[in-house]
């Protein structure tokens, strides 16, 4: 099962000279090499990237290989100019090139000739309020001399990015300057979403999980051009993030987790540096406060909110259903209004998640008018809730938006909801819920939902999933990761990889471009990368991962970051 990559003819480590080399020496001597390296033009094809771009124009005659001297060009506008800054920074580590950030107004060519003939032959980053490309799409021109990026807004420059990135060799995920014929395939990709929602859940709650960790796992989304990360901050088994109002959320709440370990909480600071992570990489972060139910964590913090006002003791297992807070005493609400406050100032986006799901001893009118004063809570803090399907029943508000991650793509109750003006968010627990095991062997994951493959995650259409929920009512997708059985770093990404990518691509890419036997060979071509890159993730039997030449071998990073096997990751 290992796919341990065979030995590179073609890639190894640029010479470094010795002492300190300067970015213009690492430059010269990694071009060196390069040209004395006989490679085929490109390694792949205009096509080969996930999510499958909209239109794909190859032009066999178009490739372009990145020069040491390039620059890169950028439209003058702060946001323009982070993307480029970005770029930069991902295609400097392996290069070892200089690659220098310019923007119009600096540089003294026009955009409209930066990315023509000349001696820079780089890559220009254009902000064209005219194009026709939408509000997230972009245009990638590849040619000889040079490449251009086209966009409306700085989102869809970060989109094309993404892609061009993906098109370069897999060595350019190296963290180390490595020898490469830095070559793009020729041709014109013009791209937009399907969805305007396409996110990832990770339950910090079960098991708590350091801000680096959540930045890596940001990383991860943003690769595969996802919009949205939702955090499950709150659950029976931990309160994960500050509220200055009610302190011992935290202080008590958050000092447990599944299995009895020390458990974690984001200060305002850690949150805040998390938001502004994902917010240069074009994430809205979407946080989850669970209720009524799931909360035993906050139960144990504060009595008073408790139905008998008596503290429950911690809760460290993985049983749900069993907790909730008092519907019937106006505290409770005070509690949620201040909870849900501090939350809303610590989120610049839109949304605020508020469970609603597996609260089994609130039911009937209780329940509804206990989420119909909470959803009013949330639009009087100026946002937009979102839910778990469960709150289908309460009455409809504005702009709300429900989480499905039924199993049967039947439920009455939820398309009433839709026809009532509800949107939709498709998590189908039996497709997209990343914390169900592969195969019945898989060491880690649950199996209630059934086995979701690599091909059951990706054979589905959000648009017609659920019954009597038009695709107009979908807001997209979302795959959630729950943690009960995720204990590391490297948990998360053995069932994220190669999963998040087929939701990713659901999400992203038009229903034409759908067909399993192309998505499985583009989502070969991204094992290299991750291998490359020390990420882990799970080598799918049905996947055939490739082998390919261009993975470096002798690299800084130690042994472990090798790609895993599937024990190895466990
Ligand atoms: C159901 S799906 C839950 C979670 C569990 C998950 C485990 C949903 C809204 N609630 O509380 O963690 O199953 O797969």
């Amino acid at each position: 099962m290992s796919t341990t990559p065979s030995p590179s003819p073609t890639a190894v480590p640029a010479p470094l000279p010795a002492e300190e080399p300067d970015a213009a020496t690492l430059a010269r001597a990694a071009e060196q090499s390069a040209v004395t390296v006989l490679t085929a033009a490109t390694t792949h094809r205009l096509a080969d990237v996930v999510p499958a771009p909209q239109q794909v124009q190859p032009d066999p005659t178009g490739d372009w290989v990145l020069p040491a001297g390039a620059v890169i060009v950028v439209s003058a506008d702060p946001a323009a100019l982070a993307v480029a800054e970005h770029l930069a920074e991902l295609l400097r580590p392996a290069t070892g090139y200089p690659l220098p950030v310019t923007d119009t107004a600096a540089h003294s060519l026009p955009v409209a000739d930066a990315a023509g003939p000349g001696p820079v032959g780089g890559i220009a980053l254009v902000l064209d309020e005219a194009a026709d490309l939408g509000a997230e799409g972009y245009r990638l021109d590849v040619a000889p001399d040079g490449v251009r990026l086209t966009a409306v807004t700085a989102t869809g420059l970060f989109y094309g990015v993404q892609t061009l990135r993906q098109l370069l060799p897999a060595a350019i995920e190296s963290p180390t300057p490595v020898t490469e014929h830095w070559a793009l395939p020729g041709g014109t990709i013009t791209d937009a979403p399907r969805f305007p929602y396409r996110g990832a859940m990770l339950d910090v709650a079960r098991h708590f999980f350091a801000v680096e960790d959540v930045l890596r796992v940001i990383d991860h989304l943003a690769r595969y051009k996802l919009n949205h990360l939702h955090l499950h901050l709150t659950d029976d088994q931990g309160w994960r993030i500050a509220v200055d109002s009610w302190p011992r959320l935290t202080t008590v709440g958050g000092a447990t987790e599944v299995g009895g370990g020390p458990g974690g909480h984001y200060t305002k600071t850690d949150y805040a540096r998390i938001v502004s992570y994902a917010t240069a990489r074009h994430i809205t972060v979407v946080p989850e406060i669970d209720l009524p139910g799931h909360t035993n964590a906050a139960l144990v913090a504060y009595p008073e909110l408790a139905p008998d006002k008596i503290a429950p003791p911690p809760y460290t297992g993985t049983e749900v259903g069993f907790s909730y807070v008092d519907p019937a005493d106006e505290r409770t609400y005070d509690f949620i209004a201040d909870v849900l406050g501090e939350v809303a100032a610590l989120t610049p986006g839109p949304w605020l998640h508020i469970g609603g799901d597996e609260a089994f001893k609130v039911t009937g009118e209780v329940y509804t008018g206990f989420v119909e004063r909470v959803q009013r809570i949330v639009a009087d803090l100026g946002k937009t809730v979102v839910g778990w399907h469960q709150l289908a029943p309460a009455a409809h508000l504005d702009g709300r938006v429900l989480q499905w991650w039924g199993t049967t793509g039947t439920d009455p109750t939820t398309a009433e909801a839709v026809r009532q003006g509800a949107r939709l968010i498709l998590s189908p627990g039996n497709h997209a819920y990343l914390d169900m095991k592969y195969a019945p062997d898989t060491p880690i994951g649950h199996d209630w939902a059934g086995l979701i493959d690599v091909r059951k995650a990706y054979d589905w259409d959000p648009g017609t999933h659920v019954a009597g929920v038009p695709p107009e009512a979908v807001l997209g997708v979302e795959a959630p990761l729950w943690t009960e059985s995720v204990t590391s770093l490297a948990d998360i990404e053995f069932l994220l990889l190669p999963r998040l990518p087929a939701i990713a691509e659901l999400g992203w890419s038009t229903r034409a471009t759908h067909d399993w036997a192309d998505f499985r060979d583009r989502l070969a071509g991204q094992g290299p990368r991750w291998a490359t890159a020390g990420i882990t993730f799970h080598h799918a039997p049905d996947i055939p991962w490739a082998t390919t030449a261009t993975i470096p071998t002798q690299r800084d990073t130690p042994q472990t970051d090798i790609p895993q096997t599937d024990t190895a990751a466990h």
